[in-house]
């Protein structure tokens, strides 16, 4: 081997001294926590759009054995999916970092030769490129949802879906190959100061730990000690953290979330000055539309169809919830003061007493993927649903869903239908 290999398949190529099994294990440990954190919040999110309940909010029809742990989305308690989805936003993009580094730090082993010395090994690769693959495609379409506002509407869902299930199977196992020996690497390093990484490193010595074969064996220089290179990736991760948490966290934390979108309009100020994802010129509804003479909300149940308007839906009990709205994008609204129509009262009046069924809600939309939503019997019972015709003591404006919407306790925002025409009770 000539003294400066030129190719990336020489170990010789590969100079940074960061590179060895402290750092790989370090930041895989991390992966391992964050992304299996990714994995429970993300399946969560899911279940809670209901899929199963109606091909409405079934983004995935052929999940098969993969929509097996699926359960009712409970209402309890009501910053439920903004807690979660919260968390798989806002950890999905602080991981970012420590994806990447990760990466960094196993490159040269994916330009080793042979490709394959055996057919387990040859078996190994091809999982490692469902790893990096699954991880890489996960982490952009996550982004680009997040970023981009649907960008892929239909087909986020299903690409984002099976990607986590591959992804997160070649993880499984690449974690129980690996996750043994970067614990010893961490531990081994503590016991042993001579060997930890820190500005006058010695470098681990080869053969006495797993994953030697990243050490570089013609190392430059340092310019920063690996503690070092692992306090630049934390504090990227940080970062990105504080400059996108606040979208979760709405109210006045949302001006620190530089890096989220904050959905389509600017709000304006006043009772309904809370962020708006879709307008009502975006989804097509007029005036014309959603005016008092025209409109109606046509309810169907067991003992059949009642028409209200406006000022009929106004003489019924009216209640109040304090509820959020959060998005699957990760963004969510502080509390807001809805009042209108309990859900279980309007299914009362189409003869659905006491115990009311599941419910499917049509928008006067006429196109676009979340027009229409299911919502399960549990999500009906709750006292805290409404059919909202106001919002903090004022009319619903037409960008909040005039002239009415639906407000569900810890649901996804996408199951809060808005500029509702019409409601039909019974068992889906
Ligand atoms: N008719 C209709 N209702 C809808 C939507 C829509 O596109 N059309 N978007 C849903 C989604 S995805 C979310 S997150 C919330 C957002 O509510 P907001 O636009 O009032 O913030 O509304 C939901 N209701
Ligand atoms: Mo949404």
């Amino acid at each position: 081997m000539s003294d400066h290999p030129r190719l990336p398949t020489s170990p010789g190529f590969w100079r940074s001294p960061l590179r060895g099994p402290w750092l790989t294990s370090v930041l895989g440990l991390v992966l391992l926590v964050g992304v299996t954190v990714l994995f429970v919040t993300g399946l969560a999110s899911y279940a809670a759009y209901n899929p199963g309940l109606s091909p409405a909010n079934d983004k995935t029809p052929d999940k098969g054995v993969l929509g097996l742990y699926l359960f009712a989305w409970p209402t309890h308690p009501v910053w439920l999916y903004r807690l979660t989805q919260g968390v798989h936003v806002t950890l999905g993009v602080t991981l970012i970092p420590v994806l990447l580094a990760k990466l960094w730090s196993v490159v040269p082993k994916l330009f080793t030769l042979p490709p394959a010395r055996s057919v387990a090994h040859a078996l190994e690769r091809v999982s490692l490129l469902l790893l990096v693959g699954g991880g890489l495609f996960e982490f952009t379409t996550g982004v680009l949802n997040v970023q981009l506002d649907y960008v892929f509407p239909g087909s986020f869902y299903p690409l984002h879906f099976y990607g986590a299930w591959v992804f997160f199977s070649a993880f499984v196992a690449h974690a129980a190959l690996k996750a043994p020996a970067a614990v010893r690497n961490v531990r081994h390093a503590r016991r042993r100061p001579d060997t930890v990484p820190g500005d006058d490193e010695v470098p681990p010595r080869p053969d006495t730990v797993p994953g030697d074969d990243l050490v570089s064996p013609r190392p430059e220089p340092p310019t920063v000690s690996r503690r070092g290179a692992l306090a630049l990736v934390g504090g990227g991760s940080l970062l990105l953290s504080l400059t996108t948490v606040g979208q979760s966290l709405g109210g006045p934390f949302r001006r620190t979330a530089l890096l989220a979108p904050h959905g389509a309009a600017e709000p304006g100020g006043g009772p309904n000055g809370f962020q708006i994802n879709k307008t009502a010129r975006y989804a097509g509804i007029t005036t014309a539309d959603t005016h008092e003479d025209s409109w109606r909300l046509v309810v169907t149940g067991r003992t059949g169809t009642v028409r209200l308007s406006r000022a009929g839906l106004l003489r019924l009990p009216l209640h109040s919830s304090s509820l959020p709205i959060a998005c699957v994008e990760g963004w969510s609204s502080a509390d807001q003061r809805w009042r209108g129509v309990r859900l279980r009262d309007l299914a009362a009046l189409v003869g659905h007493d006491g115990d009311p069924p599941d419910v499917f809600v049509e928008s006067l939309q006429r196109h676009g993927a979340f027009r229409r939503a299911a919502l399960r019997a549990n999500q009906v019972a709750d006292p805290r649903s409404l059919l909202a015709l106001q919002v903090n003591g004022e009319e619903l404006s037409p960008d909040h869903g005039y002239p009415a919407r639906i407000i569900v306790p810890a649901a996804p925002g996408v199951l809060n239908t808005k500029w509702v025409a019409r409601l039909t009770f019974g068992d889906l």
